[in-house]
């Protein structure tokens, strides 16, 4: 069945700035306008968001922190070693978050819904207390909180920034309902997302790591998903899909050294939709996380764009040609430290 595309995006993203010379830059914004733009000339709805509410937020965040963070309201403050913020963050930061809460109520909305909110300031590093790696609320986990309080029963978040998203698997370590699945370079920044990190308590086996070293390539991606990635969501059965799509572990990406191409984005895209259609009607909201290098950014965000809107294209994934054991060596540690959960 067609899917209905719709984008969350607003031209007031590139308002949030950076210090110069930082990767998280507004020009990142004035590539999500153009995606926009182009989607919006292709006939796809494109809507701007509304602020996260102080309810939304103190789901997955402390009210101290959101007080601290209020105020930093017309102020250029250092949060951390790589997180800042100009007079207007805390306002696209809300922004920010109530574009992820809408990407999930436009996809909650009916079957075959789905959603690509563009954003920054990114979200998926920041703690309940604590701004982190260019992020100051977790859109994400503000979205699946949401979904979580307004009838998803089973809500899954898959993350394939090419950092692990620390903030998102803490957020939700104990939840068995909100099962976290992230590929990420390892080990390399913030240093959480080992293999052996399973979850806790009532929520052991719902959080599914899968460290890559450095340099993988499109086949060592692909074998994740094959072999853990779809065998455990066909498992959870979701009731929503929620991506944290940063586009970092791009060939070009200036900040990490993983070797993906354009298309496989669109096959990682193309793979999530089918588990959606599979077990939630298509439901489906994606959020843009990292991802430094322009040229790069606006053609995987089209490449999403592509694969969400209309009919599903089967999951075609590209050939890099470089011979490489990394998926093959994540997927052996995770199954590892999963197999007590999952059948794999
Ligand atoms: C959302 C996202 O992609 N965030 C990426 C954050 C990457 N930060 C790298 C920081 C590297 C070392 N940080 C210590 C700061 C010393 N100045
Ligand atoms: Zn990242």
């Amino acid at each position: 069945m067609p899917m209905s595309l719709t984008l969350i995006h607003t031209e007031r993203f590139a308002e949030h700035q950076t210090p110069p010379g930082h990767p998280e830059r507004p020009e990142r914004a004035e590539v999500m306008d153009v995606v926009a733009a182009r989607w919006k000339s292709r006939g796809v709805e494109v809507i701007p968001p509304s602020a996260a509410t102080r309810e939304q937020l103190l789901r997955v965040h402390d009210g101290d922190y959101l007080r601290r963070i209020s105020e930093t309201t017309g102020r250029a403050v250092k949060l951390d070693p790589d997180t800042y913020t100009s007079p207007e963050s805390h306002e696209i930061a809300l922004l920010a978050a109530g574009a992820a809460v809408q990407a999930v109520d436009h996809a909650l909305s009916g079957p075959q819904h789905s959603a690509l909110a563009l954003v920054r300031p990114p979200g998926h590093h920041a703690e309940r207390d604590r701004a982190m790696g260019f992020c100051l609320f977790n859109g994400v986990a503000v979205a699946a909180a949401h979904a979580r309080a307004n009838g998803a029963a089973k809500v899954a978040i898959v993350d394939y920034d090419v950092h692990h998203g620390n903030g998102t698997q803490h957020i939700f370590e104990d939840d068995p309902h909100v099962l976290y699945v992230s590929t990420h370079q390892f080990p390399y920044y913030p240093g959480t997302g080992a293999a052996g990190e399973v979850g806790r308590g009532a929520g052991a086996g719902f959080t599914v790591n899968l460290p890559l070293e450095v340099g993988a390539v499109d086949e060592d991606y692909q074998t994740a998903f094959a072999a853990v990635i779809l065998p455990v969501l066909a498992q959870f059965k979701p009731d929503l899909v929620i991506v944290s799509a940063g586009f970092d572990a791009h060939e070009r990406d200036p900040l990490a050294g993983m070797r993906l191409s354009t298309a496989a984005f669109a096959a990682m895209t193309a793979e999530l939709r089918g588990v959606a259609e599979r077990q939630c009607q298509g439901r489906m909201a994606v959020v843009t996380e990292g991802g430094y290098d322009l040229q790069a950014l606006a053609a995987s965000l089209d490449a999403v764009a592509e694969t969400l809107n209309g009919l599903p294209p089967p999951a075609r994934w590209p050939r890099s040609g470089v011979a490489s054991d990394r998926g093959r060596t994540a997927v052996e540690a995770a199954t590892r430290a999963l197999s007590p959960y999952w059948r794999f």
